[in-house]
């Protein structure tokens, strides 16, 4: 199916309104993207016909509520291409998917001396968690090379790796460079290595198919609200021999299997690491994203967001005072600064145009620090956005350096 952004539209009502007196154009999807109706209605009807706790009664709406939960499970299995629904476990989100990652199974492999090796490019979500754990463990935190333009130098990765490199926690695609990262490539040469890898796909599963079974990764994290999902809810894949390994990081309900006065024995994947109550309207309403996303199909979405990538980018690069990070093969992520004029002035006077974008460190100081700023603008597209909209942002840029004197002021 061809993306016709106009139909798709009518599905996010959010869009459709002014801001400042201008039609919203929302890009800061890197943030957190708009949700379509049928998330919307399938998460409220859930409350209105379904709502119950799941795995614990015998009633009829428990079963149901149990149904809604699990059939999510198998959605999300489908959708990433795990092997096993037992490898699907529902989350918070990316953050605390990969702090389980880190304190479950990390800690307990790594040794002193061990090298966890991470990319300049990563969140902080896939950063502070590994410095914790290097602290904790005496390993040691590496840095893959990156080339100037933000992409990981395969050949010297492959040189530099030795014995030590036990783990690889690496992002799937940046948040601030748009980046895509080799995943495949990155996995067999840690495979050889008789390490791991742990990707970040928070910036990945959103924008492009993603086969988990295929890039071969030990673990992969997500988060529902980046897309289309609801807040609160996201997905920690591993391999289950591994994520057998994974010492739960919450301990109480739903996660045993019998308690004795003294000590207790767990319950099997999945349920092991899903402790209380769990965030059943959020399974729900990850499920009605996957199905809307895949009405729409993630090969569709890829191509159309290389499309407006193809509007932006020649253009952005081509603006005089003007300077962009990252690859020409991105994610549709556009991260630059205006010579003279400070990001969040620069986000404040498109925020007055209607324009939503994101302005700050983007949870990722290292790699801040290794372009050698301290913050960036940030302008990210997602499917909903048209091509007209594209154009209007990059028309802006003009307007927005003449507000504030080109940066002469
Ligand atoms: N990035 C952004 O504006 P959570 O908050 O757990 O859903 O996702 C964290 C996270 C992890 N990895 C990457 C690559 C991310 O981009 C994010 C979230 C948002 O860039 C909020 S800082």
């Amino acid at each position: 199916m061809k993306i016709d952004p106009t139909t798709i539209r009518k599905d996010f009502p959010i869009l459709n309104q002014r801001v400042n007196d201008e039609p919203l154009i929302y890009l800061d999807n890197a943030a957190t993207t708009q949700k379509p109706i049928s998330v919307l209605e399938r998460v409220a009807a859930f409350y209105q016909h379904d709502n119950a706790n799941v795995h614990r009664g015998v009633h009829t709406l428990a079963n149901r509520a149990t149904i809604a939960y699990e059939n999510s499970r198998d959605t999300v299995k489908d959708f990433i291409h795990a092997s096993k629904r037992q490898e699907v476990i529902f989350t918070k989100g990316t953050t605390q998917s990969l702090n389980w990652v880190a304190k479950g199974f990390a800690s307990k492999i790594l040794k002193p001396g061990d090298n966890i090796v991470v990319s300049p490019m990563e969140h902080h979500s896939n950063l502070v968690p590994w410095q914790q754990v290097a602290h904790e463990t005496g390993a040691n935190l590496v840095y893959l090379p990156m080339t100037k333009d933000g992409r990981i130098d395969l050949e010297s990765f492959k040189h530099v790796l030795g014995p030590k490199d036990k783990l690889l926690a690496i992002t799937h695609a940046s948040n601030v460079l748009g980046t895509v990262n080799p995943i495949r490539k990155l996995a067999d040469v840690m495979h050889q290595n008789k390490g791991y890898i742990v990707v970040d796909g928070a910036q990945a599963v959103p924008h492009m198919p993603v086969d988990v079974t295929d890039l071969n990764c030990d673990f992969y994290c997500f988060s529902g609200h980046k897309m289309l999902a609801p807040t609160g809810i996201g997905i920690l894949y591993g391999k289950f021999d591994l994520l057998d390994q994974l010492t739960p990081q919450e301990f109480g309900g739903e996660m045993i299997q019998t308690v004795g006065d003294f000590q207790s024995t767990f319950a099997d994947l999945p349920y092991r690491l899903e402790g209380g109550t769990p965030n059943i309207s959020g399974a729900v309403g990850i499920k009605a994203a996957i199905d809307y996303l895949q009405s729409v199909g993630m090969t569709e979405i890829a191509s159309y967001e290389k499309k407006l990538t193809d509007v932006v980018l020649p253009v952005l690069k081509t603006i005089p005072g003007i300077e962009v990070y990252g690859p020409d093969q991105r994610t549709a992520v556009f991260s630059f600064n205006i010579t003279g004029i400070h990001p969040h002035d620069v986000a404040t006077a498109f925020d007055m145009e209607g324009i939503a974008v994101r302005a700050g460190h983007h949870c990722a100081q290292p790699l801040m620090r290794h372009l050698g700023i301290d913050s960036s603008v940030r302008a990210s597209f997602y499917f909903y956005n048209t091509p007209a909209e594209a154009k209007h942002f990059l028309e802006t840029i003009p307007v927005v350096k003449e507000f504030f004197g080109n940066g002469l002021i």
